[in-house]
């Protein structure tokens, strides 16, 4: 079993708050950080036993902390982590992770590349969040100055537990072997090296310095996602299918489930091809169990009339397409929405005006065989998945990158797999940062101390 006090608590459960502030920032007197953090923030720390313990009083605000390489070596922590990304950082990363014209769409906080750590606070409220900011803000004076911030809250009423575009979200997470005590039905069951580094299943366990035990990597992007325009377009390629057996919006509707490979009730189209069944989606002994393969005669190679190959849950968990053992590059995510819903006068132009999207946040014992893999290796290659009938089954349209340039994505156009989509991606990076969530007593020796 895990020590999940050393664990902090976003990492395998996530905080899972309705509110939840990124607070990057900057350093500026190491030797006072150092003492503040040991002495004032390490007692607010959220560890993982805390969150699952429902006997023990919780915390008003939880919070969590990371650092990036940059953030390290300032504290003097200068072993070698053995991971090219985080300590190459993410800016100049942008460019082979797809980005659409960092300079231009990155927020120039993230684009200065001056992030070395960043605060994690959730709560239920915002009082609670902005009084605990506000103390920490106090302790540790001028030693620090802010670089970045996000606020992201669950949407809530009807959407409670959607994304923007409307989809129900946090349905699929790997098991941890040693945390979770049960598994649903389709859930993967992967080693804890897999998420923290100097655990077993870590290829690195052996090389890495002591301190990173029970540590994880965090992939940070703030993904701007255009709703009006996403609808918009599925209305328009919906008006052009020749379907009279469905209205324009039963059209529409299908051809975006198809793209995430999830009605917005989360039923997989795998389960429920041509029409949703709503009681599916919410429920995990159903929800997951799916491989996207079928009894025979069905052509795993060929068919997509259940999902299409380049479908978001499917270019980045393939299932039975890579054999239904990929426990590799899998990642945990523990991201929140971030921005309002849409208004009345965006629906009715069909045009984003205020920035609403996803915190995306994963955690994983290595970047480059967890987020970064699923977003380059698989994402934004459009040869994956490979052996198919179509030898490009394009991008992932949700968050497949191309640069500047549109993305295309096979399959989903139900009437005719071979027609591809092709436009500017409904989501846009405004950047990101790869930092490290360090164990418990790693935070107070070596990077307190
Ligand atoms: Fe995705 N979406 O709302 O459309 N994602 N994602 N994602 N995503 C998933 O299974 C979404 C992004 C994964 O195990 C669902 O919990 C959006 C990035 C993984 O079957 C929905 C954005 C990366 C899974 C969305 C976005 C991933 C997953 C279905 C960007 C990694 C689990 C609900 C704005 C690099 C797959 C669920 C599995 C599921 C959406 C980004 C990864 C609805 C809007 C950047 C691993």
């Amino acid at each position: 079993f895990l020590p999940l006090d050393e664990v902090q608590g976003d990492i395998l459960i996530g905080m899972k708050k309705p509110k939840q502030l990124f607070f990057f920032y900057n350093i500026i007197d190491p030797k006072k950080f150092k003492q503040v953090l040991a002495k004032l923030i390490y007692p607010h720390i959220t560890t993982t036993s805390q969150l699952i313990c429902t006997t023990c009083p919780q915390p008003k605000a939880l919070l969590n902390v990371a650092w990036t390489s940059k953030g390290l070596n300032k504290l003097n922590v200068f072993d070698n982590n053995l991971d090219p990304f985080f300590n190459m950082g993410q800016v100049p990363d942008a460019n082979a992770l797809g980005d659409n014209n960092p300079p231009q769409n990155w927020v120039p906080g993230l684009y200065m590349d001056k992030t070395d750590g960043v605060f994690l606070i959730a709560s239920k409220d915002w009082a609670p969040i902005d009084s605990l900011l506000a103390q920490i803000l106090s302790w540790l004076g001028s030693s620090i100055v802010e670089v970045h911030r996000l606020k992201g809250a669950h949407r809530t009423g009807a959407w409670e537990g959607h994304e923007h575009f409307g989809f129900l979200d946090g349905i699929s997470q790997p098991a941890v072997a040693g945390f979770a005590t049960s598994i649903f039905p389709g859930q993967s069951l992967i080693l804890p090296g897999t998420i923290l580094t100097g655990e077993i299943g870590d290829p690195l366990e052996f090389s890495r310095p002591s301190w990173m035990k029970w540590g994880s990597f965090l992939a940070f992007r703030q993904l701007q996602q255009f709703v009006p325009e996403f609808d918009n377009y599925l209305l328009h390629e919906a008006s052009a299918i020749p379907d009279s057996s469905r209205t324009v919006q039963e059209r529409a509707d299908l051809l975006g489930a198809r793209m995430i490979g999830r009605w917005k009730s989360g039923t997989p189209t795998d389960l429920a091809p041509d029409f949703d069944i709503p009681s599916i989606g919410p429920d995990f002994n159903l929800n997951n169990n799916f491989d996207f393969n079928h009894p025979a005669p069905f052509n795993l190679a060929a068919d997509q009339s259940f999902c299409p190959f380049s479908a978001h849950i499917r270019k980045i968990r393939p299932r039975a397409d890579e054999g239904n053992n990929n426990f590799a590059n899998q990642i945990m995510r523990a991201g929140i929405p971030y921005g309002d819903d849409v208004t009345d006068v965006e629906w009715e132009h069909n045009a984003t005006k205020y920035e609403r999207g996803l915190a995306f946040v994963s955690y994983q014992s290595d970047i480059g065989s967890g987020y970064r893999f699923q977003q380059v290796a698989w994402a934004n290659d459009v040869n994956f998945v490979g052996g198919k009938i179509d030898p490009t089954p394009g991008f992932d349209p949700i968050f497949g990158q191309n640069g500047a340039g549109p993305i295309f994505s096979s399959g989903i156009d139900y009437t005719d797999p071979n027609h591809d989509l092709t436009f500017m991606s409904f989501v846009l990076s405004r950047g990101g940062e790869y930092l490290y969530s360090p164990s418990m007593s790693a935070i107070l020796n070596p990077i307190a101390a």
